[in-house]
């Protein structure tokens, strides 16, 4: 038992997850990863792989044993599915907070097809509700933090700055105005987006009738792939996902840089959106783990990005940085052509959070992990068949 409290890190094999997971052990939590490694089976579905060589999870954490000698611990269940396992998981170990990343996190995934919406929504809010559920039925105080998203917003903001999860309101009650707080009015852009705003609503019920602490970072897009602690060995290596579901944009345009592939800017590439660091992101969620809500205070929410940036100026970064050709494809997704963004964060600034952002040193990094493992990139699967409508015309050659 190590000093700090034991932390439940549901979805610790993936993306976010692993990093967040050798972070905590590295800060002295005693950490318990629970994934029923669907992520992978998915891999195998699309007929990819993470562009870096992960090995397995037992190899993983054999090999943080071997180079730090801290035990993190390993449970392989569906959260959404096995709902006694895990009851008796949280009640055997009971944790002080539990870290839920375990949900199917890709837009373009979530849109593929029938099964693959269902599965999502079945998936994601079965999930929450499950972890919800089994803290109530444990009788402890467990803190909660959610890995939620900026798309709960929607990305229309017409000149406003998002707040941080709740917005003041002018309303007219029986003749009399009052100002009253709200939940910020859910928007989502995808299937995948709309099971974070119905997580939202859950955290919301949970915490005003049963008094759970419930933490839900709104994190952008996460780019990078190398924390301190997945660099201390080859064997701790991050996942790195570029194909056309699981990418995110700016890891996919250095990846396509680096096997010579077009940049595929969707539409006019106006979109602007909230970005972070895979290392900022650790950070970030250690900051939210070590200041839980008190007692009976509500959902708190923290904006979890650092700057936002619009698609097609990340396409002229990285083609400057690296020659790559820049095309234009028929966006697959029903999102705004063009739109502002300007995000409050202060919350992570106050506790502490000095804020990576976007350099010609850390973008040369990742392009540089891109060079190294280039040959493993499967380049039919740059470009997703998944679509937002049956009328949007698939683009794969970006020439219309
Ligand atoms: P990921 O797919 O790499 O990791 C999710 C992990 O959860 C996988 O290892 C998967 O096997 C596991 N999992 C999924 N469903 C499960 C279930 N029912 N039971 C047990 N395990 C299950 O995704 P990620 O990029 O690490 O994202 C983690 C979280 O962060 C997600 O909730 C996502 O919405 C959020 N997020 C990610 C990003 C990003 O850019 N990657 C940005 C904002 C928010
Ligand atoms: N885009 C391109 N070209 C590409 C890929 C994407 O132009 O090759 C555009 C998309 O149209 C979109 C933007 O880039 O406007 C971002 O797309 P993305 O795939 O990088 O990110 P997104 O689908 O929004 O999802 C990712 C994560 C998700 C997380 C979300 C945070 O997969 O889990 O919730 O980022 S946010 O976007 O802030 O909601």
């Amino acid at each position: 038992m190590s000093g700090k409290g034991k932390i439940i890190v549901l979805g610790g094999d993936g993306f976010c997850g692993w990093p967040t997971s050798l972070r905590l052990s590295n800060e002295g939590y005693d950490v318990t990863i629970v994934d029923n490694l669907s992520r992978r089976k998915i891999d195998v579905e699309l007929g990819c792989q993470s562009l870096t060589p992960i090995e397995t999870i037992e190899h993983r954490l054999q090999a943080w044993k071997r180079i730090t000698g801290k035990t993190i611990g390993y449970v392989n269940l569906d959260i959404a599915k096995d709902y006694h396992e895990l009851e008796e998981l949280i009640s055997d170990l009971k944790p002080q907070t539990i870290i839920h990343f375990a949900e199917q996190r890709a837009a373009p995934y979530s849109m593929k097809s029938p099964r693959h919406k269902r599965y999502t929504v079945d998936n994601n809010v079965n999930g929450t509700h499950n972890v919800l559920c089994a803290i109530v039925e444990s009788g402890l105080d467990i803190h909660l933090v959610h890995l939620g998203t900026m798309g709960v917003y929607g990305y229309g903001t017409a000149g406003m700055t998002i707040p941080e999860g709740y917005l003041n309101v002018r309303v007219n009650i029986d003749g009399q105005d009052r100002e009253i707080e709200i939940p910020y009015p859910p928007h989502p852009g995808s299937i995948y987006h709309m099971t974070k705003t119905l997580d939202a609503l859950l955290f919301y019920y949970y915490n005003k009738n049963d008094g759970v602490r419930i933490t839900d970072l709104h994190q952008g897009v996460v780019w990078g792939t190398n924390t301190e602690e997945t660099m201390m060995d080859p064997a701790l290596i991050n996942r790195f996902d570029y194909e056309g579901d699981y990418g995110t944009v700016l890891n996919r345009f250095l990846v396509q840089a680096a096997v010579g592939h077009p940049l595929t800017v969707y539409g006019t590439g106006g979109q602007t959106r909230a970005f972070i660091h895979i290392q900022d992101s650790v950070r970030c969620i250690s900051l939210a783990v070590s200041h839980p809500p008190a007692k009976g205070e509500r959902v708190k929410i923290f904006n979890q990005t650092t700057e936002t940036h619009r698609v097609r100026e990340l396409a002229q970064i990285v083609s400057r940085l690296t020659g790559a050709e820049i095309r234009y494809y028929i966006n697959p997704r029903n999102e705004s052509l063009e739109n502002e963004l300007v995000v409050r964060n202060d919350q992570f600034l106050a506790l502490g959070l000095n804020p990576t952002t976007l350099n010609e040193g850390l973008l040369t990094e990742v392009y540089e992990v891109a060079e190294r493992y280039k040959d493993r990139c499967n380049v039919e699967k740059i470009i997703s068949d998944s679509r937002w409508r049956a009328d949007i015309p698939l683009d794969r050659t970006g020439a219309a």
